[in-house]
C-alpha cells in the first residue's frame, strides 16, 4: 500500500462520519450475456457470446464497487460457469460478507475462503468489488492498494482464433495498422498439429510487420506431438508455448520444456500457490501466466506474482476474456508489479460488439492504459447493463 492510502485507511479507521462507513450492505449478482466480435475457438471450447457475472457491492455510505467473474464457454476452460458463480455467491458468499467492514480485505478473503473451497472466479469478482467500493470511499486507484503504480500503461497482445486463417491475418493487419497490437497469440490445438503448422506459416509469411508469436494450445497435444513439432516451432520463430500439454501432466511439461529452446508458460495447470512453486521448481515452464480466475482474488494473485518469480517463472498478465471491468481489475495488480516480462494479453474489451461501461479501457500504441480515477476506474452504463442482462 502507498503511504497516503495507509493514511487515509489510518484515518478512517478513526472516523464516524456515516461516509466513511464501508460496512458491505448488499451483494447483487447479474447474468450477463455480451456479444462477440466473432466466434473464439479454443482446443476444447467455442463460442460467440461471451457471458460473465456482474457483481456489485453496496456499502453502507451509498458506495457502490463492481467485479466481474469470467468463464469461457461454459464450465470448460476450469469447473465455474455462470450458473454455479452465481449461485455461489448468492447462497454462499454473500452471507459470510454482509455486515464486515470493507477496509478489512484480508478477512474478505479469508472468510471467503472458509464459505467456499475453490470457485475462483466467484471469490475475485466478490473481492474486486469490495476493493472498488473501498478506494472509491478513500478517493484513491486500486492500484495503490497494491504499492501503487510502477507503469501507466503495459504492452497488449491480441489473439488470433477463428480458425479461419485468411480472417485471421486481415484481423492481424488491421490491428497493426491501428497500432493496437503487434504481438500476436494464436489459439492452436482445435485442429490437428499438422493443420496447426500450416496455419502458423501462412500466419507468419502474411504478417513479416508482426511481434512476437505465442502459441496457446490450452493443453492440446501430447508430449509426442510437442517432440514432433518443435523443430518447426523453433522455425518459426515463436517465442513462447503455452500449456501445451493437459494441466495435471506436470512431468511431461518439465520433460517437454527441457527439450525446448523456446519457453514454455505455464497456464492451466498451476492455480494455487502450491501448484505454482511446484511448476516452477519442477522446470514445466519459464514463464507463469497470472489470472485472478486462477488465483481467486487480485491480493492471491499479487502473491502469485512472487511465488511464480521465485519458484523461477517470469511473468505474463493472462485473461479470460475479461472486459473492461475485468481487465481493470487486473490491471491494477498489473501495474504495481515490479517486472511484467511478457505484457499482458487483455485484449477481451475489445472482443465485444459493446461493452456495459460508459468509459472503456483505452489500447494505445500497443499498450493497454491503466485508467484514471478513485478505485476501478470504471462506471456502469446501466442502459447497456438491463439491455445484456441474460433473460433465462
Ligand atoms: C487461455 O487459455 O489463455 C486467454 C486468451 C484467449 O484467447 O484464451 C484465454 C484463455
Ligand atoms: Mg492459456
Amino acid at each position: 500500500m502507498t503511504q497516503s492510502a495507509a493514511d487515509l485507511m489510518q484515518d478512517f479507521a478513526t472516523r464516524t462520519d456515516p461516509a466513511s462507513d464501508t460496512t458491505i450492505r448488499e451483494i447483487t449478482t447479474m447474468i450477463m450475456a455480451l456479444p462477440s466480435i466473432r466466434q473464439h475457438r479454443l482446443s476444447n471450447t467455442a463460442f460467440s457470446t461471451r457471458e460473465f457475472v456482474l457483481v456489485r457491492v453496496r456499502l453502507e455510505n451509498g458506495i457502490e464497487g463492481i467485479g466481474e467473474a469470467a468463464v469461457l464457454g461454459g464450465p470448460r476452460w476450469a469447473e465455474e460457469s455462470v450458473e454455479s458463480i452465481k449461485a455461489v455467491i448468492d447462497r454462499y458468499l454473500s452471507p459470510v460478507l454482509i455486515g464486515c467492514p470493507a477496509t478489512n480485505w484480508t478477512d474478505t478473503a479469508t472468510k471467503m475462503k472458509r464459505a467456499a473451497f475453490r470457485n475462483n472466479a466467484a471469490k475475485g469478482a466478490v473481492e474486486t468489488a469490495v476493493l472498488d467500493a473501498l478506494t472509491r470511499t478513500l478517493d484513491v486507484p486500486l492500484v495503490n492498494l497494491f504499492g501503487g503504480s510502477s507503469r501507466d500503461r503495459v504492452p497488449v497482445l491480441w489473439a488470433l482464433a477463428s480458425g479461419d486463417v485468411e480472417q485471421e491475418i486481415a484481423e492481424a493487419r488491421d490491428k497493426l495498422a491501428r497500432r493496437e497490437h503487434k504481438d500476436f497469440k494464436v489459439k492452436l490445438g482445435f485442429a490437428t498439429p499438422k493443420e496447426d503448422l500450416f496455419r502458423l506459416t501462412r500466419l507468419r509469411e502474411a504478417l513479416p510487420e508482426m511481434g512476437r508469436l505465442i502459441v496457446d494450445v490450452n493443453q492440446g497435444w501430447s508430449e509426442a506431438d510437442c517432440l514432433r513439432f518443435l523443430p518447426a516451432l523453433e522455425e518459426l520463430d515463436v517465442s513462447l508455448i503455452e500449456q501445451p500439454l493437459p494441466y495435471d501432466d506436470f512431468e511431461g511439461m518439465a520433460r517437454v520444456a527441457s527439450k525446448s529452446s523456446i519457453p514454455l508458460m505455464v497456464d492451466e495447470a498451476a492455480f494455487t500457490h502450491r501448484e505454482i512453486a511446484r511448476a516452477g521448481n519442477m522446470g514445466c515452464g519459464s514463464v507463469y501466466s497470472l489470472k485472478m480466475v486462477k488465483s481467486g482474488g487480485l491480493m492471491a494473485m499479487s502473491q502469485a506474482a512472487k511465488v511464480a518469480e521465485s519458484s523461477g517463472m517470469e511473468l505474463y498478465g493472462g485473461c479470460l476474456l475479461e472486459g473492461s471491468i475485468g481487465a481493470a481489475a487486473h490491471l491494477a495488480v498489473f501495474a504495481a508489479l515490479p517486472q511484467l516480462t511478457w505484457g499482458c494479453e487483455h485484449f477481451g474489451p475489445k472482443m465485444h460488439r459493446r461493452e456495459i461501461v460508459r468509459d472503456p479501457l483505452q489500447f494505445e500504441d500497443f499498450h493497454l492504459l491503466l485508467p484514471d480515477g478513485p478505485g476501478l476506474g470504471m462506471q456502469l452504463d446501466e442502459d447497456a447493463v438491463r439491455e445484456f442482462a441474460r433473460v433465462d
